[in-house]
């Protein structure tokens, strides 16, 4: 089960760059945009410490990582750059059944790459993308009220009720509110779900920088997203590139998102070099992480998921579970007779089973728990299932 996060933003933003710097692999970068929807998938490994922790203790045959899926969608503007009022089928196609979105941002400056809309501005560029989504999401409204307000004609309670509530999105839309602000009953939210609205996707912005402002962007966004300085002063003293991310960094605290920065071209670039070599080159920046790993990880956060794990000798391996699934849901994800047979989980934090360096360590403790099938599986558990299944 791989969720998938849809990588959009206007025609040489670095959406290419960026998917090619997740996924270590080698889709084409555009020149000038080629005004076709292309889209490129992958299933990208989610780095997590905590399987290469357990995999050092029990130096297991096998490790396996959490996965996401990125799809790289052209198609946010025409061939001239014109702003585009409605998408195409295709993009819709792929955007719609995606589960979150990651919204790539240019910020960085550079002559001969031409921005579609003119110069760089990423203030302008985000309100542009923003708003598109919630034109879309207008026409798809206004589609179904048409269908809906037909049908009620009849009186039927559940119609009307759905109508008001249709009515209701149309006006948070037409005021440029993204539905993802609103709050719904449980009816209205089986109403949305069928919609597919883009501006429901939890949304993750990405500050497309070049290499030299990397460091810089990333310490400026650290500081707006902590709430210690004022947002607006922040962007007021910003310049040049840094003026960009800032602006970025306010519009996605402004829409209740995460913001990273990336230089998705230098990322690209550093998968050309071995493990080691990237390190180095990063140390010398002063980065410690990539910010490809960053969106990666920020990426499987939105999707409200969590891990837990399993280790033994044959495989340490990380699972993906929704956040809320009870235990026998999460023994599922192993095996559907684990889930049907379940009796138990043993579960320990992985904190502690690393630190007592293997199971006999934490039995000893005391800190491996036995927990029944209403326990809600935390982040961070590492799980071993007891079950039985007869054979019928
Ligand atoms: N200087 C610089 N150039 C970049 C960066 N990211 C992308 N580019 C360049 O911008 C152009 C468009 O990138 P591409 O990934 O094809 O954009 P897309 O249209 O959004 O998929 C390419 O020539 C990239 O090499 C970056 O971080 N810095
Ligand atoms: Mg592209």
């Amino acid at each position: 089960m791989a969720l998938t996060v849809g990588i959009i933003g206007l025609p040489q933003a670095g959406k290419t760059t960026l998917f090619n710097a997740l996924t270590r692999s080698q889709a084409p970068v555009a020149g000038f945009s080629t005004g076709t929807v292309q889209a490129n998938r992958a299933i990208v490994n989610v780095p997590d410490e905590r399987v290469d922790r357990l995999a050092e203790i029990f130096l297991p045959k096998k490790k396996t990582y959490a996965t996401v899926e990125f799809v790289d969608v052209a198609g946010m503007a025409n061939v001239e750059g014109e702003r585009r009022e409605s998408l195409s089928a295709e993009f819709l196609g792929h955007v719609r059944v995606a589960d979150a979105l990651a919204i790539v941002v240019r910020c960085f400056q550079n002559a001969s790459i031409p921005h579609p809309l003119g110069a760089v501005n990423a203030r302008r560029d985000v309100d542009d993308l923003l708003t598109t989504l919630i034109i879309t999401d207008l026409t798809t409204v206004e589609k179904r009220l048409e269908r809906s307000t037909k049908a009620s004609k009849n009186g039927d309670k559940k119609l009307i009720a759905e109508v008001e509530f249709l009515q209701r999105i149309q006006h948070e839309l037409g005021q440029g509110t993204p539905a993802s602000r609103l709050t719904f009953t449980d009816q209205e939210r089986a109403i949305l779900d069928d919609l597919f609205l883009l501006t429901m996707k939890p949304r993750l912005y990405v500050a497309n920088v070049s290499e030299g402002t990397l460091a810089a962007a990333g310490d400026l966004l650290a500081r707006m997203t902590l709430g210690t300085t004022d947002v607006a002063s922040l962007v007021a003293q910003a310049q040049d590139e840094l003026h960009d991310v800032a602006e970025v960094g306010a519009q996605a605290i402004a829409d209740h998102a995460e913001v990273i920065a990336v230089s998705a071209k230098l990322e690209a670039e550093l998968n050309e070099l071995t493990p080691d070599e990237a390190s180095e080159y990063l140390a010398s920046l002063d980065l410690p992480q990539l910010g490809a790993d960053r969106v990666i990880q920020a990426g499987y956060r939105l999707l409200d998921l969590i891990t837990f794990l399993t280790a033994g000798e044959d495989e340490v391996r990380a699972w993906t579970v929704h956040a809320g699934a009870r235990a026998p849901v999460a023994a599922g994800k192993i095996h559907t007779d684990i889930e049907r047979g379940f009796i138990r989980a043993e579960v320990v934090r992985f904190e502690d089973l690393a630190a007592a360096g293997g199971f006999a360590g934490v039995r000893e403790k005391g800190q491996l728990r036995l927990e029944g099938k209403e326990y809600i599986v935390q982040d961070g558990d590492v799980a071993h299932f007891r079950f039985n299944v007869t054979k019928s």
